[in-house]
């Protein structure tokens, strides 16, 4: 019996005012081109959904995956962004350059987003075979480029909302 896909980019997020001057980058890969513009595709009209103007987007384009970190950097470097999303495509092959380029970008990507104090987001696909990639990517299991976005708001928001609060130390009454 044939297990149904479940979609993974289901989202439930308010649309919020105070997220409408987020500036927001992405990077997309362009191996594996016909997924990675699926997933833009999703990830740009999430944001627009939610109010994020075309204006206030940062789209660039990096060779492989692999450049996903650097190119991510030198976009915040450029417009100092309130978040850095990354989008790219990694099929598994013959040999292990999947998992050598999926753990270099993993980490970069972490490591921006700690030593940054801003969101840096994992939009990358790690699939066993193309079609496992496009049931992601616009597919069965939704579109991770959506969920991006998603995560990317959510996070920007985080910070923002954080840096408004009332600074107490300990219990207050
Ligand atoms: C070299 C390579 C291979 C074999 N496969 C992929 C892939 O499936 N997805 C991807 O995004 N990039 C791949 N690359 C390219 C590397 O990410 C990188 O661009 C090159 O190694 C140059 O640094």
């Amino acid at each position: 019996m044939p297990i149904k896909k479940k979609n993974l980019s289901a989202h439930n997020i308010d649309n919020d005012i105070s997220m409408e001057d987020f500036k927001i980058g992405i990077v997309v890969s362009d191996w594996n081109k016909e997924i990675t513009e699926s997933l833009l595709a999703g990830c740009k009209g999430t944001l627009i959904e939610h109010g994020i103007s075309e204006d206030d987007l940062q789209v660039i384009h990096v060779p492989g995956s692999f450049e996903l970190p650097t190119g991510a950097r030198m976009l915040d470097d450029k417009y100092n962004l309130d978040a850095v999303i990354c989008l790219g495509c990694v099929i598994e092959g013959e040999t292990k350059h999947n998992e050598y380029i999926n753990q270099a970008v993993a980490t970069g990507i972490t490591q921006l987003g700690i030593l940054r104090s801003k969101p840096f987001i994992f939009g990358v696909l790690t699939p066993n075979s193309m079609e496992q990639a496009q049931d992601r990517a616009g597919g069965d299991h939704g579109n991770k480029g959506i969920e991006a976005a998603i995560t990317a708001l959510t996070m920007a928001k985080l910070k923002r909302d954080l840096k408004a609060a009332k600074k107490t130390i300990g219990f207050s009454t």
